[in-house]
């Protein structure tokens, strides 16, 4: 199917999703919300490659930037029914829809607090189908109206339903990551052109691999299985090699490494966060949607996190993602 490209030939986020359209892989409509959201993702960027704290001057936090220009590319797409941000308290339903109607929920500038030290930061998406059915048991809280009970019954379907999901990782270079159940392709912002280039296709994270990428800070807090696993990882015996650390504190950073170096990535439950720290729907379901189209896994330690229904749109659940025999070997010390 890949013909030999000539050095000159690029293909880029744009073309490729036309490609993807003609193929009968994603209507019309979702390929508007993709472009909407590489624009979002482009703007971003730009506004954290500027981020320059000037003294004194009374400046708007980047995270709030960034939720008000991706709810605003999604909104002028004309193609989302209803879209769920990790920085709002609920899902909002959206007027300007014109058709389509994809729910999208997101992570509009994850790891923000790395921003003033100019370390890696991203976006996070998924995208599903509206889906009346899918009815979450909510508790029936009088602060929501009608439309907003709707919007969060729509949002909260299990990562199973994804149709598509990635990231955007704003480092060294910037990194925008896709699959829409086909397949992980990485797309790389070429700043010459102002736009995303296909730069890997079909990326499938190393079957296993000796990075692991925790806040071991936490470690006090740990269950004693956790613990025993670390121990394990660092001092494997006079048979195996210790594993290295690795740990960016930004879950996009961290987790782009383990897609391409193998390892695994967690964010675990301790005494204080009974639940971990990551949000279920905006981080958790996309990104564990993007280990297993690469050939990896994403667990909450006990069952894979696509299979779990959100019970609340803010649901946090415990995370561990990467390499297929690093979050089984991660499952067998916590069973
Ligand atoms: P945020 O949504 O407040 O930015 O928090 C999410 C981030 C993740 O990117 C990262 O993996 C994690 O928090 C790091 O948390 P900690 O500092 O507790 O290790
Ligand atoms: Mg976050």
């Amino acid at each position: 199917e890949t013909k030999k490209k000539s050095g000159y030939e690029i293909l880029t986020l744009t073309s490729w999703l036309l490609k993807q359209e003609q193929a009968g892989v994603i209507d019309a409509e979702l390929t508007i919300v993709l472009s909407s959201i590489s624009m979002a993702c482009k703007q971003i960027a730009s506004l954290v490659q500027r981020a320059v704290n000037i003294q004194g001057e009374d400046q708007k936090k980047l995270d709030v930037v960034s939720n008000e220009v991706f709810s605003n590319c999604l909104k002028s797409s004309g193609r989302t029914g209803i879209i769920a941000s990790e920085e709002e308290d609920v899902p909002v339903a959206v007027e300007e829809s014109y058709s389509g109607n994809y729910i999208v929920v997101f992570d509009p500038l994850d790891g923000s607090s790395n921003i003033d030290a100019a370390v890696s930061t991203g976006s996070i998406f998924g995208i599903y189908s509206p889906n009346d059915e899918c009815l979450a048991e909510i508790e029936d809280d009088s602060t929501l109206d009608k439309v907003e009970q709707r919007c969060v019954i729509n949002v909260c379907q299990p990562g199973s339903n994804l149709l598509a999901a990635g990231y955007c990782m704003y480092s060294s270079s910037v990194i925008f990551v896709l699959t829409i159940g086909k397949g992980v392709f990485s797309f790389t912002l070429d700043p010459m052109y102002g736009e995303f280039v296909l730069t890997q296709e079909s990326i499938q994270i190393p079957k296993s691999g000796k990075i692991y990428s925790f806040n071991e800070g936490n470690y006090q807090l740990w269950d004693d299985k956790l613990k025993k696993y670390i121990d394990d990882l660092k001092d494997p015996g006079p048979s195996g090699k210790p594993y290295s650390a690795r740990y960016i504190g930004s879950l996009v950073g961290d987790f782009h490494r383990t897609l391409l170096y193998g390892g695994i990535y967690g964010y675990p439950r301790d005494k204080k966060s009974k639940n971990g720290k990551l949000r279920l729907l905006y981080e958790c379901a996309p990104m564990s949607f993007i280990a297993e189209q690469a050939g990896g896994k994403g667990s909450d330690g006990h069952q894979r996190v696509l299979d779990i229904k959100p019970e609340e749109i803010h649901q946090r659940v415990p995370l561990y993602i990467g390499s297929v025999e690093e979050v089984e070997k991660l499952e067998k010390f916590l069973a």
